[in-house]
């Protein structure tokens, strides 16, 4: 059982950022409060000679109430004292996409083929998490194998968010084409 203390969330041992670089397709998620990224989102993590991670990620996204557009997000990692949690600063090609500065903890990978993200931007006075959100990763834009299902079930289930995730479509609705023109 979990208590759903934030402080008390494992993430995972041992992490190499260097086997994570690469691309992940978002194929699932629980948004925050004021979700930004729709769907179509992929991320691409790099992994400096420095050993640096950062990453660009691009999403549909809606801005404005009306304005359907193309996010292009870059992102910088901060260390911390644990391998799989970092501090994440963000901020969009275009000025009126969202910036900020969130949590970055990697919950579970195998690397090659999925990954469960957690971020919690806000914590409530009993050690909750009251505004979280989650990517569900897979290398595969057509989403987890049926032998990954099994753990990151788990893993939401750890993290307190089992039932809280939509699926994440990639339609080419975000075509590069259609991104470009952005
Ligand atoms: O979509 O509502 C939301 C929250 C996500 C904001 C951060 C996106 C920009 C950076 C993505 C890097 C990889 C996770």
């Amino acid at each position: 059982a979990q208590d759903c203390q934030v402080d008390n969330i494992q993430v995972m041992q041992n992490f190499n950022r260097t086997k994570y670089a690469g691309t992940w397709y978002a194929v699932a998620k629980k948004d925050p409060v004021g979700l930004f990224l729709l769907d179509n989102i992929v991320a691409q993590f790099n992994i400096a000679e420095d050993g640096q991670m950062t990453a660009t990620a691009e999403g549909r996204v809606i801005i404005l109430q009306q304005w359907e557009l193309c996010a292009h997000m870059f992102a910088t990692f901060e260390d911390t004292y644990d391998p799989a949690k970092f501090k994440m600063k963000y901020w969009g090609a275009a000025a009126n996409l969202q910036t900020g500065y969130d949590d970055h903890w990697v919950i579970s990978t195998d690397y090659d083929n999925y990954a469960v993200h957690y971020a919690c931007r806000e914590k409530g006075y009993d050690g909750t998490c009251i505004d979280s959100y989650s990517f569900v990763f897979s290398r595969h834009p057509t989403g987890l194998r049926p032998e990954d299902q099994y753990i990151v079930t788990q893993k939401k289930q750890e993290i307190c968010l089992l039932g809280k995730y939509r699926r994440v479509q990639h339609n080419g609705r975000l075509s590069l084409v259609w991104c470009y023109l952005w």
